[in-house]
């Protein structure tokens, strides 16, 4: 090896070029939330050996469903598809029981001195997690292969030729705080109130797991004379917000957020003010799954959106 021979700071470099997360065939974007699309980026970084990468084959694991890979110039695209174990619900169309099982790119030559990136988009069934899922990877050069499909486990977490791997982390699911069916509803909030307000917003997401719409078609808070569904959204360059009469469909397979700025809930008419830190009791009521208890977390006044759901807008520029 050359690398024998680099002095210190050379040498220190090599090294970080060899990382072991860029050592193997893995995935760029390694964590993803189920009930989310993904878009898989296999990365190539050497050949088997010195070897050119002539083939990779990637097997598609349960609840990745909806594969669509993309062609590469100068190597030739192929699927293989093939029932699922189950069926599983998806954002838009009916629910998906078959489909791409393997995707494979052929025929190109891939030095060993290079590096290049293999990708497809798929879309993460909102029922497969929490856990990692799997894509062995089929290395081929020539006529020698580097098989990346050994699953890290309790005997060997470090494998010599690990399958890449995607953490998923489930949606709504994992802070759930109500079920009602199919559906999941999470961190319900809303926000204090400036003193003799009358409205507040309350917020929360709704996941359907099921494989059929269903309808939030109103609820219940207790310190409200009653609660509308709102949406808020830009109306000819103006933020405006509508009552949705109908309520709203939370459609299969599909996370709904009502957070500042979006869909919301309106409560009307409060007998007394929100302060930072109360539990306000209510309800929530879906067409098919019924009602379900579910308590609402006051929070402060400025206070946003959890994680990253659209904060712009708000209450604060409500005009009731
Ligand atoms: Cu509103």
């Amino acid at each position: 090896m050359s690398r024998l021979f680099l002095n210190g700071a050379a040498c220190a470099a090599a090294l970080l070029f060899s990382a072991p997360a860029f050592a193997h065939v893995t995935l760029e974007q390694k964590e993803a939330t189920s009930g989310t699309f993904y878009k898989g980026v296999l990365r190539v970084p050497h050949g088997c050996g010195d070897a050119a990468t002539t083939s990779i084959k990637v097997s598609i694991p349960e609840g990745v469903v909806n594969v669509k890979p993309q062609p590469k110039p100068g190597w030739t695209l192929a699927t293989e598809t093939g029932p699922y174990e189950k069926s599983y619900a998806v954002m838009h169309g009916p629910p998906v029981s078959q489909g791409v099982r393997s995707v494979s790119w052929s025929g190109g030559s891939l030095s060993n001195a290079n590096y290049d990136e293999f990708v497809f988009v798929a879309y993460l069934a909102p029922d497969a997690a929490p856990k990692t899922l799997y894509f062995p990877t089929l290395q081929t050069c020539g006529t020698l292969t580097s098989d990346w499909n050994e699953i890290p486990g309790a005997a060997t977490p470090k494998p010599a030729h690990p399958a890449p791997g995607l953490k998923l982390a489930a949606a709504a699911d994992a802070g759930a705080v109500a079920k009602a069916g199919d559906l999941a509803v999470a961190t319900p909030w809303s926000r204090a109130t400036p003193g003799g307000a009358k409205v507040a917003g309350g917020y929360l997401t709704v996941t359907n797991g099921g494989t059929t719409p269903d309808r939030l078609t109103g609820g219940t808070f207790a310190q409200a004379g009653r609660v509308e569904i709102h949406e808020m959204a830009m109306k000819d360059g103006v933020m405006t917000m509508r009552p949705l009469a109908d309520g709203l469909e939370i459609p299969p397979g599909a996370s709904v957020s009502f957070a500042p700025g979006g869909y919301h809930l309106m409560f009307f008419d409060l007998k007394q003010p929100l302060k930072e830190g109360d539990s306000v009791k209510g309800t929530l009521t879906f067409q098919k799954a019924g009602t379900v208890d579910v308590t609402f977390d006051v929070r402060g006044i400025g206070a946003g959106a959890p994680s990253s759901a659209p904060a712009a807008g708000g209450h604060g520029e409500h005009k009731h």
